[in-house]
């Protein structure tokens, strides 16, 4: 169902958005459903899980070398709370996902986006989001069984993605 590559303005894409453990206990579930579902994105999958350490793991691989890394995976399957898993669908949503979130670092997210409005510590910035068509795609297949992830239509699409 996935028409272009990321970054194509215009392109329907899929991308994985994680609420963690610490978005889950600041009450952060439905502000961060709700800033997606407003834009206009489709939410395609959704499931509270707790990560096994390898799926922390593989999920943050490319980080693995850096010193925050044991913290990272622990933080992130504590069970303290669950992670909120999701895939959301639509034009341009993976940039415009992490555009939404804000940087990494909540210190240089601007007001506005989640981790500018919510959050103040590198290390517990409350969400994730794919950085990229080729890691979205990774992470989805991560995370999700592909029968768990939903194809379906807006009754209203023509008054979201016009074709003209
Ligand atoms: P991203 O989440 O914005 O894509 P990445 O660089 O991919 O940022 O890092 C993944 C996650 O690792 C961050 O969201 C944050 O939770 C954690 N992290 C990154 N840098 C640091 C750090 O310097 N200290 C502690 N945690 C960090
Ligand atoms: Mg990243």
């Amino acid at each position: 169902p996935l028409k272009t590559a990321a970054g194509v303005k215009g392109g329907v894409e899929r991308t994985f958005i994680a609420i963690k453990p610490d978005g889950v206990q600041r009450g952060m579930i439905s502000e961060v459903i709700h800033r997606f579902e407003r834009k206009g994105y489709k939410l395609v999958a959704i499931k509270a899980i707790v990560p096994p350490k390898a799926l922390a793991e593989e999920h943050y691989g490319d980080l693995k070398a850096r010193p925050f890394y044991p913290g990272l995976v622990s933080y992130m399957t504590s069970g303290k709370a669950p992670v909120i898993a999701m895939v959301w669908e639509g034009v341009d949503v993976i940039r415009q996902g992490r555009r939404i979130i804000g940087a990494t670092n909540p210190l240089d997210a601007e007001p506005g986006s989640i981790r500018g409005d919510y959050t103040i510590s590198v290390g517990r910035n409350a969400i994730h989001g794919s950085d990229s068509f080729e890691s979205a795609t990774i992470e989805i297949g991560l995370w999700f069984k592909p029968e768990e992830v939903y194809n379906w239509q807006f009754a209203h699409a023509e008054w979201i993605e016009s074709k003209n």
